[in-house]
């Protein structure tokens, strides 16, 4: 009993300040859920870094009608627990108008209904499982769906190889957005007129790849195809080159990163990948992000960051619309989060992606895919080649 009296407390003062506090904070409060911690954060470095840097892109442009924003960074960690905590103190603690987040499709299916039940708008900045827009009506994203980026990477691999027969795959299936893309990627084998000789499954906590390795040598194989995350996809990557296999391999979106680099090293030498972003991309407003990008980073924008940029700008220009009807800071927090993911859905948005807009279910309409190759230099230093 001694224990329980600075909790009821605790929870009595947080009822009352959720109470008073309902008006929206100034600077305008967005939250950005993704992974800071844990394997995942290979994926979700590049992600905090296209949010921050949207954030400053956008203050410096005036905000949201001359409002400033303000990023409230909540770490999701790699797992579901991890998600469903950044959510709730981002809904209740940080009283954030609108999510960017989570990193992963498998936190996703955990965290978002959270978020949908307490009528706060949700934009996956990188969830391309199929399912996600349908998790709810306050879920939609700006990554686009495996069903319509992985099918690029096959396509490009026969270009590049068109003596390409034999395929296998690989998949982790304690993930949900690997499981998704496996089956688009032996789908669109099949549609290509391959054979899929053998199906192989690990899990992201793996290591050891050897089991696979060896069913994937016996099958004689000219193509790989890995649908995992980059720790355990960079790993299987490596110990397939070491192990002898000479063909190519295709690396789902899990790989999509140079932070995987340290893990496969020169072995990542020549994956393939599927990409929703390029920065050749020609829009003005793309053109403009590279730019600066560039000018901070050194090196031009990778497909998270340009993807959580997009998350947050789709954000603040359905604000400024709603800012237009009536100043943000006079409406109630409950009502403006319900405003904002009609206002989301409703609008058109010029992004580094390109023109992109939402169907009524929250998904994705965006028009243009890239395949890129990665290309090491030497065991650290490598880039992604676009091709065409
Ligand atoms: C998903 C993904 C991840 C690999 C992106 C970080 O596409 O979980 O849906």
């Amino acid at each position: 009993m001694r224990q329980a009296r600075p909790l009821l407390a605790l929870t009595a003062l947080a009822l009352t300040a959720a109470a008073t506090a309902d008006k929206v904070g100034t600077p305008v409060p967005i939250g950005i859920a993704v992974a800071q911690t844990s394997n995942t954060a290979l994926l979700g470095q590049e992600q905090v870094i296209g949010a921050r840097f949207a954030e400053k892109y956008i203050n410096a442009r005036g905000g949201i009608n001359g409002t400033p924003i303000r990023l409230v960074f909540q770490d999701t960690g790699g797992d579901e627990a991890g998600a469903i905590n950044a959510f709730q103190n981002l809904i209740t603690k940080d009283r954030v108008v609108g999510i960017v987040g989570p990193t992963l499709s498998q936190q996703a299916f955990s965290a978002d209904p959270i978020a949908d039940r307490a009528r706060v708008p949700v934009l996956g900045p990188s969830n391309t499982a199929k399912g996600i827009p349908q998790i709810g009506p306050y879920v939609a994203r700006v990554s686009a769906p495996v069903s319509v980026v992985a099918p690029n990477a096959v396509k490009q691999a026969l270009k590049l190889d068109p003596k390409i027969k034999r395929v296998a795959v690989l998949y982790a299936q304690n993930d949900a957005f690997s499981t998704s893309e496996t089956g688009t990627f032996q789908q669109t084998a099949k549609d290509q007129g391959l054979t899929v000789a053998t199906v192989q499954k690990f899990l992201t906590t793996d290591s050891d790849f050897t089991t696979q390795v060896t069913a994937v040598l016996n099958e004689n194989v000219d193509l790989v195809i890995v649908s995992g995350l980059a720790n355990d996809g960079g790993n299987l990557v490596k110990q397939l080159r070491q192990l002898g296999y000479k063909g190519s391999i295709i690396g789902g979106n899990g790989l999509n990163t140079s932070n995987m680099f340290p893990v496969c090293q020169q072995y990542c030498d020549g994956i393939i990948i599927a990409q929703a972003y390029s920065p050749a991309q020609p829009s003005a407003n793309n053109q403009l992000f590279v730019k600066e990008y560039t000018a901070q980073y050194k090196k031009a924008p990778p497909q998270f960051a340009a993807q959580a940029f997009t998350g947050v700008q789709v954000m603040v220009d359905a604000l400024k619309v709603l800012d237009h009807k009536k100043k943000l800071g006079d409406w109630e927090l409950a009502d403006l989060r319900t405003a904002l993911n009609t206002q989301i859905l409703a609008g058109k948005y010029n992004t580094p992606l390109g023109p992109i807009s939402f169907d009524k279910d929250g998904e994705l309409q965006q028009q243009s895919f890239y395949v890129a190759q990665i290309k090491m230099k030497d065991a650290k230093t490598g880039s992604f080649v676009f091709l065409k």
